[in-house]
């Protein structure tokens, strides 16, 4: 049984994963960066260690200290929550040959998901739709030349060592194609070490659609359904949800089917996510896998009622996994929105400073995860994402409503956010119809929250549109939505 755990994160998600431990009688560890003094989830833990200076690489990465101080202090486990090393598998590793237990993945299947072209190799074997293209690396521009077009233009460089869109390139004819070649091989060596690129059929607006799973160490698989997470700008998500509405039963019993079959091949154990981009005709393509526990993770908790780092805990604990799979259901609908300390009418300008006030919302089925309080300091060292907030209805539109009047009584003081922006996409006739992909934002929705904030993007005609469209808007609002502006405009009053 664990009966210590030393948790290798900082911010909302190590709150989050002290939360589970005090639930079940665990002790927890925090580990901190000397900018995060006096941070919530140092005050929130059983214990607190100082492990370095602010910059991530000396501290929150720093696998040597970190284990050292979990052999120092008598940790049963380490949980690393997400980002940090919670994807390096040469930490895994360091972990299980330290005798500690990595809650997680074991560092074999998440070494193999790293190369995506082994990834897709394996996916491939065992049945799970790949976008068409090649399971190997490309070696030479005439080999790259002769697969593009055997795929067919347009298609898509990837690095092998790559993911979370670093090192790709689109290429759209053969004239571009040895340029484009080149300039992947070069980024993809310079951020992953790697020049090993690879080329995929360009999938035009698709859908980012990722099924969690969570498996045992006795080979139990289960699959807690999707999650649709296209709202998304520069890769970095902001509006994630569960169920999809963009799911019929059919799909959704195939692509859940197809997950459990990718967490199969690896051998995975514990929580896990399997990403699929899914196309108009509904076809959908494995991705990657995230060996990991997700930011969104949430809205999942809150559709199907399961704890996952609860349940993550009791797997590396050595339990089985407590429930069937026909045990698990998704009920009613539940949004997540990521709060962010950044400017949104100003280009998104990251802001940085102390959270001079700050009040979170509240009321029936809105949950906050929040790694900070009044008074906390949001610096340049780490993510930028101040809190999460999530919210459940019985159906999509009671659970947009609720984000939407939670987001309304959400006052942050001292740094900018974008919540402005997200009311603005909840608001939006794509998002409200199901209709967004993941290049939404950047091709439709930033340009149109631009016009309506600025009054001056795009030229005259998108203007004249845009402002009528708003006008338009406005019209049709209903009365509790235009309170929420008076509401907004004493807050930036007080306090901004
Ligand atoms: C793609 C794609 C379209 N077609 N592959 C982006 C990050 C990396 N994990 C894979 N990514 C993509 N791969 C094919 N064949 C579009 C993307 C993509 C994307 C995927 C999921 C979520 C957001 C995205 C944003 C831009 C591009």
């Amino acid at each position: 049984m664990i009966r210590k755990i030393l948790i290798a994160n900082r911010g909302e998600i190590a709150v989050r994963i002290i939360r589970a431990c005090k639930e079940l009688g665990i002790i927890s560890a925090a580990v901190y960066s000397e900018a995060d003094k006096g941070a919530l989830h140092t005050i929130l833990a059983d214990e607190s260690y100082l492990i370095g200076p602010a910059e991530s690489s000396k501290s929150y990465l720093s696998k040597e200290s970190i284990i050292k101080l979990a052999k120092e202090i008598n940790v049963d486990a380490i949980h690393p929550g997400y980002g940090f090393l919670a994807e390096n598998s040469e930490f895994i590793k360091l972990v299980e040959d330290s005798g500690i237990k990595f809650i997680g993945p074991s560092s074999r299947s998440v070494k193999m998901m790293g190369s995506k072209t082994a990834a897709r190799k394996l996916m491939k074997k065992h049945n799970v739709p790949i976008v068409k293209g090649t399971t190997e690396p490309i070696k030479s521009v005439s080999e790259g030349l002769n697969y593009a077009g055997e795929i067919g233009y347009p298609v898509l460089l990837k690095a092998s060592a790559g993911g979370g869109g670093k090192g790709m390139r689109k290429v759209f004819s053969e004239t571009e194609f040895e340029a484009a070649f080149e300039s992947t091989r070069r980024e993809s060596l310079k951020a992953f070490g790697s020049e090993e690129i690879y080329i995929e059929k360009l999938i035009e607006n698709p859908k980012h659609i990722e099924v969690q799973i969570i498996a045992d160490e006795y080979g139990n698989y289960r699959h807690l359904f999707e999650r649709e997470c296209s709202i998304q700008r520069r890769h970095q998500k902001i509006i994630e949800e569960s169920p999809s509405s963009f799911l019929d039963t059919a799909t959704r019993k195939s692509i859940t089917e197809a997950a459990i079959n990718a967490a199969k091949a690896c051998e995975y154990y514990n929580a896990g996510t399997v990403e699929f981009l899914m196309d108009n005709d509904k076809n959908f393509y494995f991705l990657e896998m995230n060996t990991r526990l997700q930011v969104e993770h949430p809205v999942t908790e809150l559709v199907t009622g399961i704890d996952l780092v609860r349940e993550q805990i009791l797997i590396a604990s050595g339990e089985k996994i407590s429930f069937t799979q026909d045990e698990v259901k998704q009920a009613g609908s539940a949004i997540e929105c990521r709060i962010y300390a950044e400017d949104s009418s100003q280009g998104f300008l990251p802001s940085t400073g102390k959270l001079k006030f700050y009040k979170e919302p509240g009321g029936p089925n809105v949950r906050v995860d929040a790694g900070v309080m009044e008074g906390s300091e949001i610096s340049i060292y780490y993510d930028p994402m101040i809190s999460k907030l999530i919210c459940w209805g019985k159906t999509r539109e009671d659970a947009v409503n609720r984000t939407l009047r939670a987001l309304d009584e959400y006052f942050i003081g001292g740094v900018s956010n974008n919540i402005s922006f997200l009311k603005f996409i909840l608001e939006s006739e794509i998002f409200k119809k199901g209709n967004h992909n993941i290049n939404s934002v950047e091709q439709k929705l930033l340009k149109e929250f631009e016009i309506e904030v600025t009054g001056n993007q795009g030229n005259e005609f998108e203007k004249a549109a845009a402002i009528l469209a708003a006008h338009i808007k406005n019209s049709k609002k209903e009365k509790v939505l235009s309170a929420h502006s008076n509401l907004n405009k004493w807050r930036d009053l007080l306090y901004e």
